[in-house]
């Protein structure tokens, strides 16, 4: 049922740094072609770190661990393809289908290839337009121990919210180089982070003595868009209302919600946002490789 590439595998038997990407990003969250030129890009950006990318997705109903350049284009011109999150596996392996693993998706797939660290853009949270809209994403990091690497939420997402949703679910925020949760196009959202952390040996120090403690859930590094990239909060802001407007107008819900608001907001936005959103995306793959490598440095001197 999980396939994983030889290129995975070896790197899994020599404990290479991994690290896992997600393709909702490709098969929903951006447009065409640049969802297929960031998904080669992220993989550069893993790998100019000395880390082997791992992009995870669903071909044919099997839980792909590390696809090629041939699958990472079927996924990008799929027709229609599944958005998985977590109660979407069974039906994408019985019916065969291709798809796309969200947040949570991905995570489960990269704890049993034994990957823990990830890279994403921004994460699932509690929608504004309905609290009982709470991404898998958030009850997925409150049960898997991983790194996971994002540019922190949307503000179309409830955000204090969201950091409650976390704090009672046990998962650190931990600012990176910040006290400041970012807020994906921009670096601020006036809400703290639960720590700041300044390296990726720091984050990995986080890690282990959260882990050492006994905790199961996940750290959630957010990383903010680098400062040329961010976005106005007077120019973004108003576009993300418009964007909620515009959903709640056409009864959007579910699983629909978060892409609709994507498109409307890259729509809305001239494109401006679709730069920004694959710097930040970038950036985050950097990061997690950094993080990655310093994590298997300390498994191979405990050998
Ligand atoms: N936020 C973004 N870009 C994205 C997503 C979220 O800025 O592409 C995707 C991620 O894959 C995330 C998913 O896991 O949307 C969350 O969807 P939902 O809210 O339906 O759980
Ligand atoms: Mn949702």
């Amino acid at each position: 049922m999980f396939v994983l590439s030889d290129e995975i595998k070896r790197a899994r038997e020599m404990d290479a740094p991994i690290v896992a990407l997600e393709s909702t990003v490709i098969t929903h969250g951006l447009p065409t072609p640049q969802n297929m030129e960031l998904a080669l890009a992220m993989e550069d950006k893993v790998r100019a770190e000395g880390a082997v990318p791992a992009t995870v997705a669903l071909l044919d109903g099997k839980i792909r661990v590390g696809i090629g350049k041939t699958e990472l284009e079927r996924l990008a011109y799929a027709k229609d393809p599944v958005k998985v999150s977590r109660r979407d596996f069974a039906k994408v392996i019985v019916k065969k289908l291709d798809g796309g693993t969200t947040v949570a998706g991905t995570m489960l797939a990269s704890q049993k290839a034994g990957i823990n660290v990830f890279a994403t853009g921004g994460i699932g949270g509690v929608h504004r337009e309905s609290y009982l809209d709470i991404s898998t994403d958030l009850q997925a990091l409150a049960d898997t121990p991983m790194i996971v690497v994002c540019a922190g939420a949307k503000s179309i997402l409830d955000l204090p919210a969201t950091l409650e949703y976390l704090e009672t679910m046990a998962v650190p925020v931990v600012g990176y180089g910040t006290d400041e949760f970012p807020a994906f196009f921009s670096r601020q959202s006036g809400l703290d982070v639960s720590v700041r952390l300044d390296s990726p040996e720091e984050i990995a120090a986080f890690a282990k003595a959260h882990w050492d403690v006994g905790m199961k859930s996940a750290i959630l590094v957010t990383n903010p868009i680098p400062t040329e990239h961010s976005l106005d909060d007077d120019f973004i802001n108003p576009i993300i209302a418009q964007a909620s407007a515009d959903a709640q107008e056409k009864g959007i819900h579910g699983q629909a919600l978060t892409p609709f608001l994507l498109a409307r907001i890259n729509e809305l936005s001239g494109g401006k946002s679709l730069q920004s959103n694959l710097v930040l995306l970038h950036n985050n793959a950097t990061l997690a490789a950094k993080i990655a490598k310093v994590m298997s440095g300390k498994k191979e001197k405990k050998v």
